[in-house]
């Protein structure tokens, strides 16, 4: 568990390239490259734009670290919710 929660904060600072941050393009990413396997719909870049509108809580157009953990919730109650916890595809959060 621990190296979990490493991991996630390894992401975070990769993606945001250690800015305060994740600018659209690098969450759009970083939901590619990460996620695809647990989301459907991560190579639209609509559907991913969407969930990151969904996401950020203080409208700032860019995703930080809590909003980041926010999204992390979602699929980890979603993969809770699953009578077999993988494989599993969750919906995109369009509202969170
Ligand atoms: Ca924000």
């Amino acid at each position: 568990m621990e190296a979990a929660i490493q991991t996630l904060v390894n992401v975070y600072l990769k993606s945001s390239k250690r800015k305060e941050n994740l600018g659209k393009k690098d969450f759009q990413n970083l939901v590619k490259s990460q996620l695809s396997n647990i989301l459907s719909d991560t190579d639209s870049k609509e559907a991913v734009n969407n969930m990151a509108v969904g996401l950020d809580e203080n409208q700032d157009g860019k995703l930080g670290f809590p909003e980041y953990m926010k999204l992390i919730g979602y699929l980890a109650v979603s993969l809770s919710e699953q009578p077999c916890a993988s494989p599993y595809l969750a919906r995109l959060p369009h509202d969170i």
